[in-house]
């Protein structure tokens, strides 16, 4: 059976952009990929390698596991767990460390960008965040990783750690292969439509969050920033800010592109809008009321309890054969 693997950091709250890149693919792809079975984790040793506060890290935890269940995500088909509950993630992240070479951590492009923006307190664990993310999907065996674009280098980074440790210590680990969404929009900010959506930004107007209040949310669509003309046409270059609200709309309806802009061909931006902000409101409703109900119940930690104890089970025999190989500890 093949194996999938993601993560996603729980550092704030979940803004509609991680849903449409992430959430509603995962939960898509679990239906699509009926023999492949799923690891997905909460990546909270990657949320430390900038500095969390401890109340707002463990709530945020929670509720990220939450949101993926409420939109979808079937615990009988994927493993959910914590990723630091598994300290095998930690340990092989270690031994990664400890084949990957100083120069190619050093090329690593969101590494250098970070360091151009900040010079000081940067922590040493966000220079080796690679080798964690190596050991997340190596100790899995994983085939298949869904990433964005900005995951590709790590990804090409863990492949060459996989296929150097096969080399020098014999056969241990799959070379896994990324998984690029279909519908690959990167979604952008409602008011500056050539940042992507980040809910790291310090606008709230900028983003949407999944647990916003829904006429805030509709609001933020209402007044999302276009261009001066009124003929909505997909048009990434001069027309960011209406291609953007469309590739929501086309992810949300499952509509296509051409679609769209036929069914707005004669309307103004305010009806198209309207009607998107309607979409939203569609879309966060249920997700929200399934969440409300999750996050108080004892069914989470239930499902989260599970993920862990069948990753577990796997990550161990993983680092066995990797102690082993490399002649750590007294394993024959
Ligand atoms: P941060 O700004 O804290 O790094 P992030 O949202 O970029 O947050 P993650 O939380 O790790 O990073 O992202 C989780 C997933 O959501 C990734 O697969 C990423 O590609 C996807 N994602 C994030 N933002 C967007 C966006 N604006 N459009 C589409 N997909 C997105
Ligand atoms: N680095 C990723 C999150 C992540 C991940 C992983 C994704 C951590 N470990 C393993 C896929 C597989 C990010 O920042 N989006």
């Amino acid at each position: 059976m093949k194996r999938l693997v993601s993560g996603i950091k729980p550092t704030g709250e979940l803004t509609l952009g991680n849903y449409i890149g992430a959430l509603k693919q995962f939960v898509a792809l679990q239906n699509e990929l009926p023999d492949t079975e799923f690891f997905i984790f909460i990546a909270d040793l990657h949320a430390i390698t900038t500095p969390q506060e401890k109340l707002a890290l463990r709530k945020n935890i929670r509720s990220v596991a939450a949101l993926y269940l409420a939109c979808g995500l079937n615990p009988d088909r994927v493993h959910l767990f914590v990723q630091s509950e598994v300290l095998e993630h930690a340990t092989l992240g270690y031994i990664m460390e400890s084949t990957a070479y100083v120069g190619e951590m050093e090329r690593m492009t969101q590494f250098k960008d970070r360091r151009q923006k900040q010079t000081e307190g940067l922590r040493t664990s966000l220079f080796t965040y690679p080798a964690l993310m190596a050991a997340d999907i190596l100790l899995y065996d994983a085939d298949i990783v869904p990433i964005g674009d900005d995951q590709k280098q790590h990804l090409e980074l863990t492949r060459t750690l996989a296929e150097r440790f096969n080399h020098q210590y014999g056969d241990t680990f799959v070379v896994p292969k990324g998984y690029f969404p279909k519908t690959g929009a990167r979604i952008k900010s409602l008011t500056d439509p050539t940042q992507k959506m980040d809910k790291s930004n310090d606008n709230p107007k900028s983003y949407i969050l999944l647990l916003d209040d829904i006429n805030a949310a509709k609001n933020k669509i209402k007044s999302a920033v276009t261009d001066s003309d009124t003929k909505i046409k997909y048009d990434p270059i001069e027309k960011k800010g209406i291609t953007n609200l469309i590739d929501i709309y086309a992810a949300l309806s499952g509509l296509s592109v051409t679609d769209i802009e036929e069914k707005y061909q004669n309307c103004t931006y305010q009806t198209f809008k309207n009607d998107l902000a309607l979409l939203v409101e569609k879309t966060l409703i249920p997700i929200q009321e399934k969440y409300q109900e999750i996050i108080k119940s004892s069914y989470l930690d239930e499902v989260l309890d599970k993920g862990r104890e069948a990753a577990s089970q796997v990550a161990r025999r993983k680092i066995f054969q990797v102690y082993k190989k490399m002649g750590l500890g007294r394993i024959k």
